[in-house]
C-alpha cells in the first residue's frame, strides 16, 4: 500500500511545563501520524534551535507556508528524503534556524508514524523490522539537583536507578517505581524540610547535600535488588557543562560549598564510580571536554560513560569523540539535532563503533510515546525517562505494551556494562 502525503497540519500544544511547543499531524493517502517536540533546560550549546524567532507561532507558519505544499504528494515512505527536503528549505542551516528543529522533529517523526501506519505497523515494526525485538532498560530518574531542582538540593541534575538486572522490561519498571517510592519515603525521614516536591521529569526534590543524596539511593537500591532478587544498580547525570564556569576554569558545586578544577573532578568521579559501583554517568566534564571523558573512560570498568550535552546527536561530534575513545555512550535525543534520520546515521555510527546509544527523553515534555519505539526499532540497549509522571509514563506504558505485544519474542536487550 502506497503511502502519499496529504496534509500536514501544524499547530500549537502546551509541554509538562505549560510551555508552548509544537505538534504535527500527517495524512497520508492511507494513514496518519502525529508528534509533539519536546524542550530540554539544561541543553547542549551544539544542539539544533528549537524555533525560528523563539516563537512556536513562527514555525507553524514556516509550516503552513512553504514546507506543507512541498511535502504534499510524497511518499511517506521515503524517510530520508523527506528528512533532506526539511534541511533544504531551511536552507542547510547547521541548527535548523530557518524553520526550527522542534518543526522538523514533529514533521520528521508524524511522517514515520503515518508510514508505519499507512502499512498496518507499528512504528517499531516500520522502522525494525523483524529482528526488532529487544527492550531497553530504563533508567529512571529518582532525585533532582542542579538546573532542575530548587532550593538547596544537590549539584548533581540527576540521580538514576538503574535494574539492569531485570529479566523482562515490566519487571525493570516496577523495580524503579519501587525505589522511586522508597526514596521518597527516606527523604521524608531524613529531611524535615522534605514536603514531597517533584521536578518536571517527576524525580523528588529535597534540600539535603550531595552526597546524603547518593546515600539515600544507594541503600534503598540494594534494599530493592536483595528484595527483587536482581540487580537495581544505579546512575548520574552530572549534566556537567551547567557547574563549569569557564572564567574560574573550575568545576562550582555551590551545594557542596566546594569548586573543582578539571583533574579534581575526574578524581572526583573517579571516586563517586567507584565508591557507589555506579553503573552510568552522563555527562561527568563539560561539553568542550572530550580529553577528560577518554581520561575516565579509559580509568573506570563496568561502567557506561556517556555524553549528553558532549555530543548533542550529532555524527560530527560523536566522531571527534570516537577517535580518542572519549566515553562509551551516547544519548540520543531526536530534538538535539532535527530529523529521524539524523538521529538513526549517529546510532548507527555509535554502534558500528561499540557505544551504546541511550534513547531519551527532555525535561520538558509531552505525551508523545514515539522515543518508547525508536528504542526497539534501532536497538537502544538503555532508554532514560522518569519513573513516575504522565508525559514519562505515556513512554514507559507504550514499552510495556511493545512487549506484551511481541509475546514470547520479546528479550531484554543484550547490555553489558563495561
Ligand atoms: C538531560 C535532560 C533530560 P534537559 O540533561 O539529560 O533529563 O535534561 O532535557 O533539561 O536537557
Ligand atoms: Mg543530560
Amino acid at each position: 500500500m502506497s503511502s502519499f502525503i496529504e496534509d500536514l497540519i501544524a499547530r500549537k500544544v502546551f509541554n509538562n511545563r505549560g510551555e508552548e511547543t509544537i505538534e504535527v499531524d500527517v495524512v497520508t493517502t492511507s494513514g496518519f501520524g502525529r508528534a509533539s517536540a519536546p524542550a530540554g533546560k539544561s541543553r547542549g550549546k551544539a544542539e539544533v534551535l528549537p524555533f525560528p524567532q523563539d516563537s512556536v507561532d513562527e514555525a507553524i507558519k514556516k509550516i503552513e507556508e512553504f514546507v506543507a505544499p512541498e511535502l504534499a504528494g510524497l511518499n511517506a515512505d521515503s524517510q530520508e528524503e523527506i528528512d533532506e527536503i526539511l534541511h533544504e528549505l531551511d536552507g542547510c542551516s547547521k541548527n535548523f534556524k530557518n524553520i526550527g528543529g522542534s518543526a522538523a522533529f514533529a514533521i520528521s517523526l508524524a511522517n514515520a508514524e503515518a508510514a508505519a501506519n499507512s502499512h498496518g505497523l507499528l512504528m517499531y515494526q516500520f522502522l525494525g523490522g523483524n529482528s526488532a525485538t529487544s527492550l531497553p532498560y530504563p533508567l529512571g530518574n529518582c532525585i533532582s539537583g542542579g538546573q532542575h531542582a530548587t532550593g538547596k538540593s544537590p549539584d548533581i541534575q540527576e540521580y538514576l536507578a538503574f535494574p539492569h538486572g531485570a529479566e523482562t522490561f515490566l519487571e525493570a519498571v516496577a523495580a524503579n517505581a519501587k525505589i522511586h517510592k522508597k526514596i521518597g519515603d527516606a527523604l521524608k525521614e531524613k529531611s524535615n524540610t522534605f514536603n514531597g516536591g517533584k521536578s518536571d521529569e517527576g524525580a523528588w526534590i529535597a534540600n539535603i547535600d550531595t552526597i546524603d543524596a547518593f546515600d539515600v539511593i544507594s541503600k534503598v537500591c540494594d534494599d530493592v535488588s536483595n528484595e527483587l532478587d536482581f540487580e537495581c544498580g544505579f546512575g548520574l547525570d552530572v549534566a556537567a557543562s551547567s557547574l563549569w564556569n569557564a572564567k574560574e576554569s573550575k568545576y562550582v558545586y555551590s551545594n557542596e560549598g566546594v569548586k573543582r578544577d578539571s583533574g579534581e573532578q575526574l578524581e572526583y568521579m573517579r571516586e563517586l564510580i567507584e565508591k557507589y559501583h555506579l553503573a552510568y554517568v552522563e555527562d561527568p566534564f563539560h561539553e568542550e571536554d572530550f580529553k577528560s571523558f577518554a581520561e575516565l573512560t579509559r580509568k573506570t570498568r563496568n561502567c557506561l560513560i556517556c555524553g549528553d550535552d558532549l555530543f548533542t546527536t550529532n555524527t560530527e561530534r560523536l566522531n571527534n569523540g570516537i577517535r580518542i575513545n572519549a566515553g562509551n555512550a551516547i544519548i540520543i535525543k531526536v530534538n538535539q539535532i532535527g530529523t529521524l534520520s539524523d538521529a538513526a546515521r549517529t546510532i548507527e555510527t555509535a554502534q558500528s563503533n561499540g557505544y551504546i546509544p541511550v534513547i531519551s527523553h527532555r525535561s520538558g515534555d509531552t505525551c508523545d510515546w514515539h522515543i518508547a519505539h525508536l528504542a526497539v526499532a534501532y536497538k537502544c540497549p538503555v532508554i532514560k525517562t522518569g519513573v513516575v509522571e504522565g508525559t514519562r509514563i505515556a513512554k514507559l506504558n507504550e514499552l510495556i505494551r511493545i512487549e506484551h505485544f511481541l509475546g514470547n519474542r520479546a528479550k531484554m536487550a543484550d547490555l553489558k556494562i563495561r
